[in-house]
């Protein structure tokens, strides 16, 4: 399965947002992670829709968009997005899953259920007809910049297990949350391969990005 990298764009300075973009368009960036926040399903507030559609309109890299609000399948036609892009929707932020899933497959984008560190990967089985991929938080949502929830890389390696010995062997396993180079080499091993990138590893203070992706990309 390809390994990608999708950096993530909280973690970077606004004013020089279009320096970076052309940045992951030079470096082969596979996706631009986005993360949306509600200030209810996680206390902070980020990225919003006018926001995603500006990156949306500004560059061919397919988008990433992790939803953190409650009940996504009611806000879904305010975000832009189509064929190739990929939004994950929480299983702890909604009673209709299934609805957000179809309404994100409905307009050709790939459907992502995302699972909380504390989510057993049990609530997963009635939806893998459904996905394309499951994205497993490795912090609790909310803020960039913080340790990695260490049980999270065993259920990693158990999620691909199971998903290779059920013959879901196209789905995919994204993971977010304190990437650091040292992690990204274990999650590669148990089996992730999307790879959020942010304040541990592209975007790490006092390093040239560049340097960075090309790091993590020879790590993963
Ligand atoms: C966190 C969010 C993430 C962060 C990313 C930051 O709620 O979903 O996408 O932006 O994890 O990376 P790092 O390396 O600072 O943990
Ligand atoms: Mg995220």
């Amino acid at each position: 399965m390809d390994k990608k990298i999708a950096p993530s764009v909280m973690c970077v300075d606004f004013f020089e947002l279009r320096k970076h973009i052309e940045t992951f368009e030079k470096n082969n960036i596979d996706l631009v992670h986005l993360d949306v926040m509600d200030g209810s399903f996680v206390s902070n507030y980020t990225l919003g829709t006018d926001f995603v559609k500006t990156i949306k309109k500004n560059t061919n890299i397919p988008l990433d968009i992790h939803l953190m609000i409650e009940e996504p399948e009611k806000k879904l036609g305010w975000f832009e997005f189509g064929e190739g892009d990929y939004v994950s929707v929480h299983y702890e932020a909604t009673r209709h899953l299934n609805r957000a899933i179809a309404a994100i497959k409905e307009r050709g984008a790939k459907a992502m259920v995302a699972l909380n560190p504390a989510t057993p990967l049990c609530m997963l089985e009635d939806l893998l007809d459904d996905i394309d991929a499951v994205l497993l938080m490795t912090v609790n949502p909310g803020f960039a910049g913080q340790k990695l929830v260490q049980s999270t890389l065993k259920k990693i390696k158990k999620l691909r297990e199971s998903l290779y010995k059920s013959g879901y062997t196209n789905i995919e396993i994204e993971v977010d949350g304190n990437v650091s180079f040292e992690n990204a080499e274990l999650m590669s091993r148990a089996g992730a391969n999307i790879f959020v990138a942010g304040s541990s590893s592209v975007f790490l203070k006092d390093f040239e990005i560049e340097e960075n992706i090309k790091r993590l990309r020879s790590i993963i």
